[in-house]
């Protein structure tokens, strides 16, 4: 360590937080600490280990600070960010590139030195008069295979508060990794503060990747997204890593389902934002392991999951007391539970799709807000904002699997995709093999835009196993690693794609209730033992009827009939062959480099839908593919 860092770390530390930090031997960690502090210019610093006081400490100081509230239940909390920092920020959210290397124009970028001179620049005396709290923390269970040491240094006691509850303490892990710890780092200030205690400065709004050093800037934020360094942002570090060491980082929840006999498989899903992929990952009865994000490994031959994080940061719109019992229980129970963008009236928190009585008036987002209330540009506010968020620790909840911190993760049998779909793609269907299950479900995927987006409802969109905003190589290339995944293994988990958002063509209706898709994460685990058959439609491998009786009765208490069958099974042929045609345009125009085997996959599955029309038509019931196999 040169002397320069270590005259910094004495002005702004007391003895025991310099000895705490210097108990981890690793130089590159102790420049980065002593940059962030002649940058940023914090009055003090302070460095926390894994001790639960070290870890009181952040939560105590969130409150006494006024990043958070106390609410009515003991252990809840509420923390409001900004008007414009409501979400994860596109616009601003860009890779530093350096010189001579070039990144997916789909990508959102700046050249490395300009875009570090920005942020610099802005992160320049951010913290001045205030505390740096630096953090040790693990992605994926800590001393395994699966481990990434993380810093993150910041001026948010929210942000360190939020640490706590979605992420595993890494300090002692630091401390005999030594100069082995290949970490990932975070900067972040949340800038200049308004009497709120919220980023004051949104056009000031950076996060900025430095993939060449493994490091995060953020600033003038507070949105977790955006500046708890592990979620996205170590994502898109992630996916670098594995691409250069053989595996997979993925947006993905993990989950264990009972099967019979009490069996319990693991399952994988990914999902784009607000695609049901929280409400899959806590069905009533089944365990969670995670709901975000999820490395897969081969190991020995066979496919192996662990949960990067171990809390849960999920959207908390919709969320009542019938569709989500589980998320429900531990929002309304004390226990550590951080509310973000939420209405707070006498000290309780209240979001839309609750399920009951809002008030009329209260605290959010805005400020205090009433019931009418208009923005700066004349629209009216809502009560809480649509990506209102929760953040809780998994073991907190009574359906976190006991294998969340395994350090061989756990023995993965499926993989669901599921994207916002209102037209093509059955409720459920299983893919003939790996790579057509990745290629037809995952690089498939779409999504629709929602109101949210004016005048712009219903338009399909291609998110690409729902992670391209964090894919940080070409995507060809991380496609064809998850093709080629699926031989390192013996038996790769089976590929399911899943679509809760089917209408029917008639009326517009949903084809299924919200519980459904309990009755198709029951049918998968059959699948995966080979317990029950399937029919080979032209998209896939669907349930048969006889098999989706008795899942309903006994999952959901339900009478199945034939009609909802077809009604939400038939093969929808025009539709299907659209949905082709975008797809693959997408690939064509923004995927230079994908791999020739996804259009091969791409055009069997047109050769089998013109086949099936040419035998049966535009709209095919199901029980027609038993009579004659398409493939
Ligand atoms: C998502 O939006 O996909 C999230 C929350 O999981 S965020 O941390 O904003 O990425
Ligand atoms: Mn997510």
């Amino acid at each position: 360590m040169s002397e320069e860092s270590s005259a910094v770390f004495r002005r702004t530390m007391s003895a025991e937080d310099y000895a705490r930090l210097m108990a981890i031997r690793n130089n590159r960690l102790h420049e980065f600490v002593a940059d962030a502090i002649q940058l940023c210019e914090p009055e003090r610093v302070i460095v926390c280990d894994d001790s639960p006081e070290a870890v009181a400490m952040t939560r105590r100081m969130a409150i006494q600070a006024g990043e958070e509230k106390p609410l009515a239940i003991e252990g809840h909390t509420v923390h409001f960010d900004g008007p414009e920092d409501q979400g994860r920020d596109r616009e601003v959210t860009k890779y530093l590139v350096p010189e001579g290397d070039h990144l997916s124009p789909a990508l959102k970028q700046i050249e490395r030195q300009e875009g570090l001179a920005e942020v610099r620049g802005l992160l320049k005396g951010a913290m001045r008069g205030r505390t740096m709290i630096v953090r040790f923390m693990s992605l994926g269970p800590t001393d395994s295979l699966f481990s990434i040491p993380c810093v993150e240094c910041t001026d948010s006691w929210y942000v360190s508060h939020s640490l706590n509850l979605l992420y595993r303490l890494g300090y002692e892990q630091f401390k005999h990794l030594g100069e082995e710890a290949r970490f990932f780092a975070t900067l972040h200030s949340a800038g200049k503060l308004d009497e709120r205690m919220v980023s004051a400065e949104p056009d000031k709004k950076r996060i900025y990747i430095d993939y060449l050093t493994d490091t995060v800037y953020s600033v003038n934020t507070q949105y977790a997204g955006n500046t708890v360094g592990l979620k996205k942002l170590a994502l898109r570090l992630t996916i670098r890593r594995a691409d250069r060491e053989g595996w997979l980082a993925e947006h993905m929840f993990l989950m264990g389902v009972y099967g019979p006999g009490g069996r319990k498989t693991y399952f994988a899903g990914a999902f784009p934002s607000a695609c049901g992929k929280t409400s899959t990952a806590m069905l009533p009865g089944e365990t969670i392991l995670g709901d975000d994000i999820a490395y897969l490994r081969a190991i020995d031959g066979q496919c192996r999951a662990a949960n990067a994080e171990a809390g849960i940061f999920g959207i908390i719109q919709n969320v009542n007391a019938k569709d989500d019992p589980a998320i429900w229980d531990v929002l309304t129970k004390p226990g550590e539970v951080i509310f973000s963008n939420v209405l707070v009236k006498d000290g309780r928190p209240y979001w839309l799709g609750m399920g009951c009585e809002i008030p009329d008036e209260g605290e959010n987002f805005s400020g205090r807000w009433y019931k009418g209330k208009k923005d700066a540009q004349g629209n009216e506010i809502p009560p809480a904002h649509k990506n209102a968020r929760y953040a809780v620790a998994l073991h907190a909840l009574a359906n976190c699997d006991p294998e969340l911190d395994n350090p061989e993760g756990v023995l993965l049998g499926g993989i669901m995709y599921g994207g916002r779909d209102a037209h093509s793609y059955v409720p459920v269907q299983q893919g003939f093999d790996w790579n057509h299950g990745i290629i037809a479900y995952g690089a498939s995927l779409e999504t629709e835009t929602t109101y949210a987006i004016l005048g712009q409802e219903g338009v399909p969109e291609i998110n690409l196993m729902s992670i391209q905003d964090f894919v940080s190589l070409p995507l060809g290339k991380y496609i064809r690693n998850n093709l080629e995944f699926g031989q390192k293994v013996r038996k790769p988990p089976l590929v399911f794609g899943v679509n809760y958002f089917l209408r029917d063509r008639e009326t517009g209706q949903f084809v299924n209730a919200v519980r459904d898709k309990h009755v198709w994460v029951k049918w998968m685990e059959l699948r995966v033992h080979d317990d029950v058959g399937a029919i080979a439609a032209p998209t896939g491998w669907i349930p048969k009827y006889e098999d989706l009786v008795p899942l309903f009765r006994q999952v959901l208490g339900k009478q199945y009939t034939l009609d909802d069958y077809r009604r939400q099974f038939t093969i929808r042929v025009p539709e299907n062959l659209a949905k082709l045609d975008r797809v693959e345009q997408f690939h064509r125009t923004q995927v230079p480099d994908a791999p020739p085997v996804l259009f091969e996959v791409l055009a069997a599955q047109r050769q089998r839908l013109l086949k099936a029309r040419e035998l049966f038509g535009d709209y095919i019931t199901p029980e027609k593919f038993l009579q004659q196999d398409i493939r």
